[in-house]
């Protein structure tokens, strides 16, 4: 029998400067053994090439989309508007409201399309990274044991006392 492919993880953001926080979820989605592609796909900037992303992602073999995006952070609700997939959102520090612009924009999808939405910043991206994996991990095993190592190591470098 023909086996299925292991499913990715798309990582997409709203523009260059937006990689240096997102560059953690890739490192923590290589981690832990997962695939992924990643994109810089602009809701305002590249609104085309954003349809044909959201329009075609789960036929390409996607099971999470993770869309980081700053200011008036409309990427990751034009997705999921577009897309049956999970997507999650990153907020973006951005320069003049710290985040609290994406994060807003973000988490405040009216009901109906939802958005996942993360902490603001690096956290975000590592947390939307780990969640990604989790979702994959529920058709894939192999993730599921990577992400349980992971915990387990997380655990152990818990020191006893402060130092
Ligand atoms: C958003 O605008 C991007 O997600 C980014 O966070 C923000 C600023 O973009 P740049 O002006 O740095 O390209 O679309």
């Amino acid at each position: 029998m023909k086996k299925n492919k292991p499913l990715k993880v798309s990582i997409v953001m709203g523009s260059q400067s937006d990689y240096k926080t997102m560059q953690l979820a890739e490192k923590t989605l290589k981690r832990i053994g997962v695939s992924f592609e990643t994109k810089i796909i602009s809701a305002h900037r590249t609104p085309k090439k954003m349809y044909e992303f959201a329009s075609s992602a789960e036929k390409k073999n996607i099971g999470v989309i993770i869309a980081g995006a700053g200011g008036s952070a409309h990427l990751p609700g034009m997705i999921a508007a577009l897309s049956p997939l999970p997507v999650l959102g990153v907020p973006i520090e951005s320069k003049k409201l710290k985040g609290l612009d994406s994060l807003l924009s973000i988490a405040q999808m009216p009901k109906g399309i939802p958005v996942g939405t993360l902490a603001i910043g690096e956290d975000g991206a590592i947390n939307a990274a780990l969640l990604a994996a989790s979702i994959i991990a529920n058709s894939n095993p192999a993730i599921k044991k990577n992400l349980n190592n992971l915990r387990i190591l997380q655990t152990k470098s818990v020191k006893k006392k402060p130092k």
